[in-house]
């Protein structure tokens, strides 16, 4: 913790949309009367037919229902490109910078337009129709965010899956919401290597079944095997069509988009957001917390398999007719300076990033970053996990000069949009807080009995009422939506994160209380890499647990029970971490797999990941109460062979 204050900077409070006074007001408004403060901003977008109802929501136990706007008429690849085209035509609506520096593409609204209008035709020739399911696992190229907004023009749902997922994981997700159609590219590339998307989607589609069309962007070109009937490339396609392709008229609640996301328990949720409330939200947070004003260019280097690429690289932006920037790339290639040199290149105004990366680029010092001029930034911003304030004081003196405020945004993919977050011309910054509530966002700090703990303190985050960006349901299990989110405490969302809140009301997020582990910005659940673990042959029990990790936030620390006869080896490691990789994919590489002979448990036969996560932490001082384990023995084992942290 830090107890640094960085004041709002006199220029930033003069020109900001919000200055200190006003959020207050605005904050007031929000929380006393909801209806007519969202009814106000939710006209900030457009609709076919107005809305009378503004909010519809409950909480209630085995009652949750969320509704916003219910029942306006609106379409939001409307307000995303064809809003904007009087007078914004020729306006740069997507910056895109390649793998290879010397990539680019310019794309105006008109382009966008056009690719758009064209893609939703070349999907209707292949049946798509409003409310049917299309999965996108694409790189990032500008095709990704055409292939989304194709899907809202048309009311199709999109489900992105990231392009670092196995065809195992893609299976899962294109079965559980039944998508008929997938959209792909032959290659990804990153940092100079190659991904092979195309064969990927095959193996998917062998384990899945039921996908009818499978649509080919041509990125790096190498050969891939195209099924005939099946497959076709995206150019051949979008030559047939034209630029001609109405929008569909949608209701608020209609779906917008499914993405799939990890929790403590079983297999990846369908979070689900639904169009007009998501939308007013996602565009509202934009223009507020990045302060954005026409003209500038904004950069969230996240990747549209994520959340955050989603509601701020495609709908905040485009939204609010901004110019927003996809990268292709990684920050170290070709060089370390990538990153301030594409800000140099495109003169970013406002950058927005993960904490891992930051500290990735840290560590190798400031020379890469003071060779570049970034004089065009004005705003930073920071996402995905808790910022260190070590690297937010770099982040600040380094890449911002001094000079730029930082705005550190607390939200998930279940949010919608960010909901604690500084406003860079109204809220005072400290270091590593995400500091205050967004405008209709009102917190709660609950202890483990549900007690509302009063000013300052720590406890359980919760939510005590909805905002527009709020999922809807879990896609197809209402019933798990509600035992996940609603069932912690009555009438409250419960978040999954620990937080603690000052003398000043700041909150500081301390990460999450559940088995969800964050790494490096990257959801998974403990259960998704265990399962994975002991589906290996050799493999008879494995529990895993995060550990503090100086790049990674968090690193994946396993524990794995070998079959009786199996003999633990350096190889057998290396051959578990490659089978987790190919099961869920690299991001869910294990750190550090431990053999033990025996896990924790309590007498009726739950692991206790307590006394695992403080081994891993290194913490085997304190490892608590460990009388109601069923064998005290295992845990001298586990102590006294526990790997060293890298
Ligand atoms: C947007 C996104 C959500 C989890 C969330 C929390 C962590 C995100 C944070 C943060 C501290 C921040 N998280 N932003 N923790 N400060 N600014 O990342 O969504 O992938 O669903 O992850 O990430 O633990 O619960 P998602």
């Amino acid at each position: 913790m830090s107890d640094k204050i960085y004041p709002v900077p006199a220029d930033w409070a003069a020109r900001a949309y919000v200055d200190k006074a006003r959020y207050e007001a605005m904050y007031q408004a929000s929380i006393e009367d909801p209806e007519g403060f969202w009814g106000e901003h939710g006209r900030r977008i457009h609709w076919f037919a107005p809305y009378t109802k503004v909010k519809n929501t409950s909480f209630a136990p085995g009652a949750v229902s969320i509704r916003w706007y219910e029942d306006g008429i609106t379409n939001v690849a409307y307000n995303c490109i064809d809003r904007h085209l009087p007078e914004r035509a020729d306006q740069v609506a997507i910056i895109w910078e390649g793998d290879d520096p010397s990539e680019q593409k310019h794309i105006t609204y008109q382009e966008l337009h056009d690719e758009v209008a064209r893609f939703a035709n070349v999907l209707r020739l292949r049946g798509v129709e409003k409310g049917d399911r299309v999965t996108i696992y694409m790189p990032m190229i500008p095709e990704a965010a055409y292939a989304m907004l194709a899907c809202a023009r048309l009311g199709a749902i999109h489900s992105v899956v990231f392009g670092g997922f196995s065809p195992d994981s893609l299976a899962g997700r294109i079965t559980d919401c039944g998508s008929k159609v997938i959209i792909t590219a032959d290659e990804g590339l990153r940092g100079g290597r190659k991904i092979p998307l195309k064969i990927n989607v095959d193996e998917a589609i062998a384990i899945a079944g039921g996908v009818e069309h499978v649509v080919v962007v041509r990125r790096t070109g190498s050969p891939v095997n195209m099924v005939p009937g099946r497959d076709v490339w995206w150019h051949d396609a979008a030559a047939l069509v034209t630029t001609e392709c109405p929008c569909e008229e949608m209701g608020a609640e209609d779906p917008l988009f499914i993405l799939y996301t990890s929790g403590s328990t079983g297999k990846p949720k369908g979070v689900l957001h639904t169009t007009g409330g998501y939308l007013v939200y996602v565009s509202m947070t934009f223009q507020y917390i990045f302060d954005y004003h026409g003209g500038e260019i904004f950069w969230c280097t996240a990747d549209v398999g994520w959340v955050t690429g989603h509601s701020y690289i495609v709908y905040g932006p485009l939204a609010n007719g901004a110019t927003t920037l996809m990268f292709e790339g990684i920050p170290t290639y070709p060089t370390k300076s990538r990153m301030w040199e594409v800000v140099d290149k495109h003169k970013v105004n406002i950058f927005y990033t993960a904490p891992t990366a930051l500290r990735a680029l840290m560590q190798a010092g400031d020379e890469p970053v003071k060779s570049t001029s970034r004089a065009s930034l004005r705003l930073l911003g920071s996402v995905g996990e808790p910022i260190n304030p070590e690297a937010w004081e770099w982040y600040h003196r380094v890449v911002g000069d001094d000079r730029c405020p930082i705005v550190d945004t607390w939200w998930q993919t279940e949010t919608g949009g960010a909901l604690i977050s500084p406003l860079p011309g109204a809220t005072d910054l400290k270091p590593g807080s995400a500091t205050l509530p967004f405008f209709g966002v009102q917190p709660e700090l609950l202890d483990a009995d549900g007690k509302v703990i009063e000013g300052a303190g720590a406890g359980n985050l919760v939510l005590k009422d909805s905002w527009p960006g709020q999922m809807r349901t879990v896609y197809g299990d209402h019933a798990r939506f509600m035992e996940t989110y609603f069932s912690a405490y009555p009438n409250r969302y419960f978040t999954g994160d620990g937080c603690r809140r000052d003398e000043d009301g700041y909150y500081w997020i301390t990460g999450r209380v559940d088995d969800v582990l964050n790494v490096s910005g990257h959801r998974l659940g403990t259960a998704e890499v265990e399962s994975a673990l002991v589906a290996h042959e050799y493999v008879s029990e494995a529990a895993v647990v995060g550990y503090p990790h100086d790049i990674k936030g968090q690193g994946i620390y396993a524990y794995v029970t070998l079959m009786v006869g199996v003999e633990a080896s350096d190889q057998l490691r290396k051959d578990l971490v490659t089978w987790v990789r190919h099961e869920i994919g690299p991001i869910a590489t294990p750190d550090l797999i431990q053999f033990a002979p025996g896990l924790p448990k309590t007498r009726s036969g739950k692991i206790m990941r307590r006394i695992l996560r403080k081994i891993a932490e290194d913490e085997h001082g304190s490892l608590g109460d460990t009388s109601t384990l069923a064998d005290p023995g295992v845990v001298d084992d586990l102590v006294t062979n526990r790997l060293n942290k890298r």
